[in-house]
């Protein structure tokens, strides 16, 4: 296979580790825990993993010696770049409790473990990976791990292969799944430990034990980049506004963030539309507004940040979406029978009146997009609609019923962008180089501490890596119930961009200012060599927010 020098070079790149990490480590337990809601509930769900103290690693005295150990390995869900260091850092983690144990990668995600289709990763295959991008060393896979059946097919490859604990690398939904497993596994007494990772680039697994998932800083420095371009090519060729959409299908982080890197004239946060109740036509007119206020100023140019999960946070598309899913589910073979073109009106007509009315005002596409299948969580998938199309067109219209009443003077001319797939999969920086492995090396250590039910934890992470704090969580602490498909279930509490935290208010103090004046900022492309400033920052988001805990 052919490699770019920039491939070759990373190859050998050494991640850095907690100082804790290294050589003769001990683990420390605190208090036990309570969940962050509903701890009745949760307590009496997870009997045997509820409760558990926070643990972390501190430096040991005593070397111990540990028999081979097989550990199982599972990506799932949407790629994070960093997910091959995690890999990487549960390999060398068991190879350094023995050099005999062995790392089974289960292939496309947990279906691989169901249908048990599995590799063996070896120091060969896992070299090729170290400090790249991607999931494409075993695949990822959405397949939802939820029922006994699942957990009792995987079990018998798990022992056939004797595998004693099982690494599942995900996002909230995943990481309930391995909480549920680790539970069932326990009270089975099936003899396997189940730990998660943090992974996501939407940045919505977080929380005061969990500082951020992996992925989140590489990807949004990808889309910053790239942003920061369009702004100096609009700035150039100043004719264009750029409605540029982000992926993060429930959160605004990545958009925030992004804000943040870049100071665009606009970014919209789907969480304040929903806090102040705003209508699509609301979000529409502030943007007209804006357009309107820069071309007075002679600017017919500039640039808009979408968050891809928008249309579920304006309530009114809320309700409508909700009315959807709840008619697709119930009537699916139905509507797919129906001929593609008569489809929309045929959904028009089963829907309440209210609901209706706003259906019919969506262009074509939009309306088309929102009746497509959903993920198997029962999400729409918010990456399919178009809503940066949605927005410039009906900004369009609304800027032509301004200049006819006389508000509005200036050219519109638009480009779309949607950025998602663009940085999932890039090369991780060395934050996310570093973290990732040291949240797989923190894994192997819960594994050898004989740890269930807790998700690898490596906090501090603004201070020097060497300084970092390693070690695990138990998932049942970020649990509360809520209503999923009609049924209270217990999941972790998804983190959204909080309209009271550090970096939206950050953001919110300037981004007036932004709207009217040109104040971008280009952030360039990721360092991964050079000097510590420029290769080694973390995002602004986590910056701010760790700034305010310790003014806490
Ligand atoms: P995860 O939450 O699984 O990490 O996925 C994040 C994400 O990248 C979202 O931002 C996006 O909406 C979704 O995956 C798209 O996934 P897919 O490519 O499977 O449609």
């Amino acid at each position: 296979m052919t490699k770019s020098a920039l491939q070759i070079a990373r190859a050998v790149y050494v991640p850095k580790v907690p100082k804790t990490l290294k050589g003769i480590v001990k683990i420390q337990e605190g208090e036990p825990t309570q969940s962050v809601s509903d701890p009745e509930a949760i307590k009496k769900l997870f009997p045997n993993t509820y409760g558990m103290p926070i643990v972390k690693f501190v430096e040991g005295t005593e070397k111990k010696q540990y028999a081979p150990i097989n550990v199982g390995v599972i990506l799932s869900g949407g790629q994070a770049p960093g997910g091959h260091n995690v890999i990487a850092g549960i390999f060398d983690g068991i190879k350094a409790l023995h050099p005999e144990s062995r790392l089974y990668g289960f292939i496309l995600g947990p279906g691989g473990l169901i249908d048990h289709k599995y590799m063996e990763l070896t120091s060969d295959i896992i070299d090729e990976y170290r400090n790249t991008g991607g999931f494409d060393i075993i695949g990822s896979g959405r397949t939802k791990l939820e029922t006994k059946e699942q957990f009792d097919k995987g079990l018998a490859i798990l022992k056939q292969l004797k595998i004693s604990a099982l690494v599942i690398i995900g996002g909230d939904d995943s990481n309930t799944n391995a909480c549920v497993l680790a539970e069932y596994y326990a009270q089975t007494g099936a003899g396997v430990q189940v730990i998660g990772c943090p992974k996501t680039i939407d940045g919505d697994l977080k929380n005061e034990m969990i500082e951020t998932s992996f992925g989140f800083d590489t990807a949004c420095k990808v889309y910053s980049e790239v942003i920061g371009n369009i702004q100096r090519d609009c700035n150039s060729a100043r004719k264009y506004w750029h409605f540029i959409k982000l992926m993060g299908r429930s959160a605004s982080h990545i958009a925030l963030e992004c804000a943040l890197q870049v100071q665009p004239n606009i970014c919209i946060i789907s969480e304040e539309v929903e806090a102040q109740n705003k209508s699509l036509d609301d979000v529409i007119q502030y943007v007209a507004d804006v357009v309107a206020q820069r071309a007075a100023n002679g600017n017919n140019f500039g640039t808009v940040l979408i968050p891809e999960g928008l249309i579920e946070f304006i309530p009114a598309m809320k309700k409508l979406i909700n009315e959807l899913n709840d008619y697709l589910a119930q009537n699916e073979d139905e509507f797919k029978r129906i001929k593609r073109s008569h489809q929309r009106a045929h959904i028009i007509d089963k829907l309440s009146a209210e609901n209706s009315k706003i259906y019919a005002s969506l262009p074509e596409t939009v309306a088309r997009q929102l009746t497509l299948d959903r993920d198997p969580h029962g999400n729409v998938q918010v990456s399919l609609i178009e809503t940066e199309k949605l927005l410039a067109e009906m900004v369009g219209k609304r800027l032509a019923e301004m200049a006819k009443e006389g508000k509005y003077v200036g050219k519109f001319a638009t480009q779309v962008h949607f950025f998602g797939y663009e940085g999932r999969c890039a090369a991780p920086s060395n934050y996310d180089a570093d973290y990732c492995y040291s949240l797989g090396y923190t894994a192997a250590g819960l594994i050898s501490s004989g740890k269930t039910g807790y998700m690898s934890s490596v906090r501090n992470t603004t201070a020097p890596a060497s300084e970092w704090i390693a070690g695990g969580v138990p998932i049942t602490m970020m649990m509360n119930m809520e209503r999923r498909h009609g049924e209270l279930k217990p999941v972790i509490q998804k983190a959204l961009v909080k309209l009271n935290g550090g970096p939206f208010k950050v953001f919110a103090g300037q981004r007036d200012a932004w709207a009217v004046n040109t104040d971008y900022v280009y952030p360039g492309p990721i360092q991964y060599f050079g000097p510590t400033e420029v290769c080694d920052q973390p995002t602004k988001t986590l910056q701010i927010e760790q700034e305010e805990l310790l003014q806490k």
